[in-house]
């Protein structure tokens, strides 16, 4: 029963029941933020995919909406109607998706009523009735956007042999597309997904986006079926290519924060979202009846180290109850602190901290009272200058041998001082933790009733210059009831 299972977050946004995956069609649209994602309502299991639609006013309180999109009986996405975007066509809403029939996807397109909630596909779909060349690994999913009176969009894709890439193509009217050529084309030839700057053999989900003169183009490293890591290029997209200066990982957790994408939004703000993924085993997916969760809406901005750097949109705060606030202290060398006040399953954790070279912090969450289960989120500084690391050890996480207990990390700014901003947002599984504006998601599957310490630990003196905790309220009232 999904409403029982103590691993449900209760203000990350989750289907009803069934399966969750992507973020689809997002947009602000007449002061309403859209979310529709991937979303199988039968089963908790990836199979003959429809589009969830949920709405919001603040990003933070989410209200269902009728499912969008609905396999057809027959028709080009038979089998499925996967991921895809929004689009404002002279006020007219419109989504672009890949239809699925068979092994195949081709791009289709829906409208909708002015409120969003009810759409026709289009007679004419697929608009591109097959790919533009044989040699692919794949062909789906879009992004599109207006430029210079014309449309233009890309299609996610691979070149056998060659790598990953987006296929780019213009339009007058969303229906008639001409092909124009490869954006660009990553190196499929030279890597493993254990190399993760190691692009895959098909880019899912590729988003473009330009942000303080720097453009992004966004995606998800796939090969043959398996889902490996988000990526960004940063560089320029001029006429028809993109010619990139470098490549980054966008969420250390892999594959628990995949198939990111995000939309401006009326303030001007980008927002991203991305699925994280579960990492328990089939069993207990189909038991719980519910799987997938959505990150927090996070907002993107262009670092001065011209790298993303990511933060859970400010309205969140908005969920904070029973604020704890430490003030300043010191933990010495080898020490380990619980922290009284700050207990829980759903917390927001926010604290600065200072590290004086070769020094190591360790924020404990989740932990119980015997200390057999506990998370650790670890920020250091090496010894002799440069980048630190955020790692998070999910070795204890649960006692639960089923669990994914893999960790996690990746390379951690740090300027002279050594200063860390750490935030950590705790609900049930879902875990996503922000360290100079670097992110890290992922999932936790603690089994014991009192897993909810929280403590700091430090190899090293490390200055605690504030820590701040809060309980967050949950979204939905009472625990998100199974449906249908
Ligand atoms: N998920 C969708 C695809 C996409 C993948 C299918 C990424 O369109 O490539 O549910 O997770």
């Amino acid at each position: 029963r999904a409403d029982l299972d103590p691993h449900r977050p209760r203000f990350h946004f989750t289907a009803p029941g069934g399966w969750l995956n992507d973020p689809n069609g997002l947009a602000h649209w007449d002061g309403v933020y859209h979310l529709f994602y991937q979303y199988n309502p039968l089963a908790a299991a990836h199979h003959r995919i429809h589009w969830g639609h949920a709405t919001s006013r603040d990003l933070v309180h989410w209200r269902d909406e009728p499912v969008a999109l609905v396999p057809g009986t027959d028709g080009p996405d038979r089998d499925g109607c996967w991921s895809g975007v929004l689009v404002d066509d002279g006020g007219t809403p419109t989504l672009v998706y890949s239809g699925r029939h068979g092994e195949r996807e081709l791009p289709c397109v829906a409208t909708g009523s002015p409120d969003l909630r009810s759409w026709r596909k289009d007679p004419a779909n697929p608009v591109i009735a097959a790919p533009p060349r044989d040699d692919i690994t794949a062909f789906r999913d879009h992004c599109v956007w207006r430029e210079n009176g014309k449309w233009r969009q890309l299609v996610g894709s691979g070149i056998r042999g060659v790598g990953g890439t987006a296929f780019l193509y213009e339009s007058e009217d969303l229906r008639d597309w001409r092909y124009v050529g490869p954006l660009l084309t990553g190196d499929a030839g030279t890597g493993t997904a254990a190399d993760l700057d190691w692009t895959g053999t098909m880019w899912e989900c590729v988003d473009l986006f330009r942000i303080d003169g720097t453009d992004v183009l966004a995606f998800s490293a796939w090969d043959e079926g398996a889902t490996h890591y988000p990526l960004y290029w940063t560089g320029r997209y001029e006429g028809d290519t993109f010619t990139p200066d470098g490549l980054h990982r966008l969420d250390y957790g892999q594959r628990y924060f995949y198939a990111p994408q995000s939309t401006r939004d009326a303030l001007g703000r980008r927002v991203l979202f991305g699925w994280l993924q579960e990492g328990r085993d089939e069993d207990a997916v189909a038991e719980a009846g519910w799987c997938g969760v959505m990150s927090l809406p996070r907002v993107v901005t262009l670092g001065a180290d011209g790298r993303l750097a990511q933060a859970p949109v400010p309205e969140l705060a908005r969920l904070r109850r029973e604020a704890v606030r430490t003030g300043a202290f010191t933990v010495t060398d080898g020490s380990c602190l619980r922290l009284d006040g700050v207990q829980g399953d759903q917390l927001d954790i926010e604290t600065t901290l200072r590290l004086v070279p070769g020094a190591s912090a360790r924020l404990v969450v989740r932990e119980s009272e015997d200390g057999s289960e506990r998370t650790v989120i670890e920020v250091s500084r090496p010894a002799d200058g440069g980048a630190g690391t955020l790692r998070l050890h999910r070795g204890a996480s649960s006692l639960d041998p089923a669990a994914d207990s893999e960790p996690r990390y990746g390379e951690l700014p740090l300027n002279g001082e050594g200063v860390v901003e750490l935030r950590v947002l705790v609900d049930h599984s879902a875990l996503e933790i922000f360290a100079n504006g670097r992110a890290l998601a992922a999932r936790i599957y603690p089994t014991r009733a009192d897993a909810l310490a929280v403590g700091i630990e430090a190899t090293g003196p490390v200055a605690v210059e504030r820590l701040d905790a809060w309980r967050m309220a949950p979204v939905f009232d009472g625990p998100r009831p199974l449906w249908p």
